[in-house]
């Protein structure tokens, strides 16, 4: 099951300029960020809302590490603006499993990791009418020691 929105994928050329956008214009502030070498992007994840399965909804400020990276292709062609949406869900395997099978292509063989530890995978945006859908598993919560 999809429960929730998990982000909004904006792909942007200066991340510290839009953080501090998104910080002045609207109050919010980032609670995550980190370099993804593999997705080739920095990336800032600003928390909206916590969610009532747990988890919560974010934007993923996205600037690109290199030029050959499908973040800093897409900007090339369009400019900055909504790059994909992720829906999150506790079994990022099995979804993917179950939406393949009605024939939408899956880009990984194999979850990849993505913000936070979380596991993630696409959807091709030419078989989700014009969207690149993310799937998202995020990383248990620990609980604290006892
Ligand atoms: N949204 C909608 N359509 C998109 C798109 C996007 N983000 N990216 C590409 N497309 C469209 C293009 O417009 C193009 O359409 P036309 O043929 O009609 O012009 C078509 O898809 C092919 O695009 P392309 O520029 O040739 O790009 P590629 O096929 O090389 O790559 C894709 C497209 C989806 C396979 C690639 O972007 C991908 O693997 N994405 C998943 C990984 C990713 O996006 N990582 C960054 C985010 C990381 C994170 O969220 O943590
Ligand atoms: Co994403």
């Amino acid at each position: 099951m999809l429960t929730r929105i998990d982000h909004i994928g904006i792909a942007c050329f200066d991340l510290d300029r839009t953080v501090e956008f998104y910080r002045a214009t609207y109050g919010f502030e980032v609670f995550h960020s980190e370099v993804n070498e593999e997705q080739g992007v920095r990336e800032a994840m600003l928390k909206i809302n916590d969610t009532s399965d747990g988890g919560a909804s974010y934007l993923q400020l996205l600037e690109p590490t290199r030029p050959d990276s499908t973040v800093a292709k897409w900007l090339d062609k369009n400019g900055e603006g909504v790059h994909h949406i992720a829906f999150g869900t506790a079994d990022v395997d099995a979804e993917a499993a179950g939406i393949g099978e009605k024939g939408v292509r899956v880009l990984y063989e194999e979850p990849r990791r993505g913000s936070m530890g979380s596991r993630i995978t696409f959807l091709h945006p030419k078989d989700c009418h014009g969207v690149l859908t993310e799937l998202v598993t995020s990383a248990p919560v620990e609980s604290p020691e006892h």
